[in-house]
């Protein structure tokens, strides 16, 4: 077991127990690239996790260990502020610790080491898991007391300045916030939420892996953030009361197109759209009818492949295979595009037929192999029993 592994990894390298968390990926059912347009997301966390096992070590020095790459950093605290460098994985870390400075909270020498099971790249938020985890564990021995909440913007603000992707919040709210067996619907402006039940007996979400990452995709997420603030700038010319696309209406929209110009009314008439979209499914997942949940769902793709342009080839394909078996529901790309996984809502029953005929077609139609994860929705970040990592 995982955990087992990185606690014993910890106590050889440095001699003593630590303290032992998970922190997980998450899916999205529905709601993409509405999160920084103050909109709303239906996120959850998965059983796909990072484990850590930290420790106050005495030093002014953090130790860093990342399992999975095999490879140590040490990061001096004593010279503040805490600056990003060229080892990618350790600058997730060092932004989390940048964020407690920043608060006023001095971050004494610590050991980390962590590894996990969510994909990188993947789109299943590897990042926020990093982030969400050493943020909750160093909250827990620091004593600082901050909430999840806090714990989810500061992995957010992580990101923004030691990652360069200026992401909105889902991603740290969902590895934090989730409740096993219910998808959460997040107002990312009100910061207010609400689980709704997922029938994971009688359904399934199946992950798909394009296998493609673009180096772009951050770039182009930036782009897309800006678009959208541009489309804010003319509508609220018109409609004061539009502080962010989650306040636009699709006839401002149609109404103000030709002043928004094609690009900017596209991603505009999107994140309109998409915000209606998860407010009608969480209505569809309240009823129980998952067949219209699913429809949203391929609407979703429609639009984030057509207006948003945030899909790919592969992506396409994907869903495509998906929506020609009749026993799929729904299928989509998920996170923030240019690559990563679909999502796809199953009854349990086809989960088998549907692997082995997508994988089939993805080797058919494009000459790749494709990875498949079968989802569970479990809680979020928590610290681990220590009897649970000695078996
Ligand atoms: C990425 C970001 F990190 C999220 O904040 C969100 O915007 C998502 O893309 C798209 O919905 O995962």
């Amino acid at each position: 077991m995982l955990a087992q592994q990185i606690n014993t990894l910890f106590q050889q390298r440095y001699g003593y127990r630590p303290l032992l968390v998970r922190a997980p990926g998450r899916v999205n059912l529905i709601g993409e690239h509405t999160d920084y347009n103050g909109g709303f997301v239906l996120p959850a966390a998965i059983d796909k996790e990072i484990l850590f096992a930290v420790g106050l070590n005495g030093l002014s020095t953090a130790r860093l260990f990342s399992y999975d790459m095999q490879e140590a950093y040490d990061l001096r605290l004593e010279s503040e502020p805490v600056q990003p460098g060229k080892t990618l994985w350790a600058n997730y870390l060092k932004g989390v610790v940048a964020q407690f400075q920043r608060r006023g909270i001095a971050v004494p020498g610590f050991d980390c080491v962590f590894g996990g099971n969510v994909p990188i790249g993947a789109g299943l938020s590897s990042s926020a898991a990093l982030e969400c985890g050493l943020a909750f564990a160093l909250n827990q021995l620091l004593e600082a007391n901050l909430s999840r909440l806090e714990l989810a913007y500061m992995g957010q603000r992580a990101e923004h300045e030691f990652a360069g992707v200026q992401c909105g919040i889902m991603d740290q709210f969902a590895s934090l916030h989730g409740q096993s067996g219910h998808v959460v619907r997040l107002d990312c402006r009100s910061m207010e939420y609400q689980y709704f039940p997922f029938n994971s007996a009688a359904y399934h979400l199946v992950l798909c892996n394009s296998g493609v990452k673009h180096s772009l995709a951050s770039s182009a997420y930036n782009t897309r953030r800006q678009e959208c603030e541009q489309g804010v700038a003319v509508l609220r010319r018109h409609h004061p009361q539009v502080a962010s696309l989650r306040d636009a209406t699709l006839e401002q929209v149609e109404q103000h197109r030709a002043e928004l110009g094609p690009v900017v009314y596209r991603r505009c008439r999107y994140v309109v759209q998409e915000n209606l979209r998860v407010e009608a499914t969480c209505q569809y997942l309240q009823a129980g009818d998952m067949a219209a949940v699913g429809q949203q769902m391929y609407a979703s793709h429609a639009g984030l492949r057509d207006d948003y342009e945030v899909s790919c080839a592969e992506l396409d394909a994907l869903v495509q295979i998906a929506h020609s078996q009749p026993g799929v529901l729904g299928a989509r790309m998920m996170g923030g595009g240019f690559g990563g996984c679909t999502i796809n809502l199953l009854p349990a029953a086809v989960v088998p037929a549907f692997i082995a005929t997508t994988t089939a077609a993805y080797q058919q139609q494009l000459g790749l192999v494709l990875e498949t994860y079968q989802t569970t929705i479990v809680e979020g970040v928590s610290v681990l029993p220590p009897a649970l990592a000695t078996h």
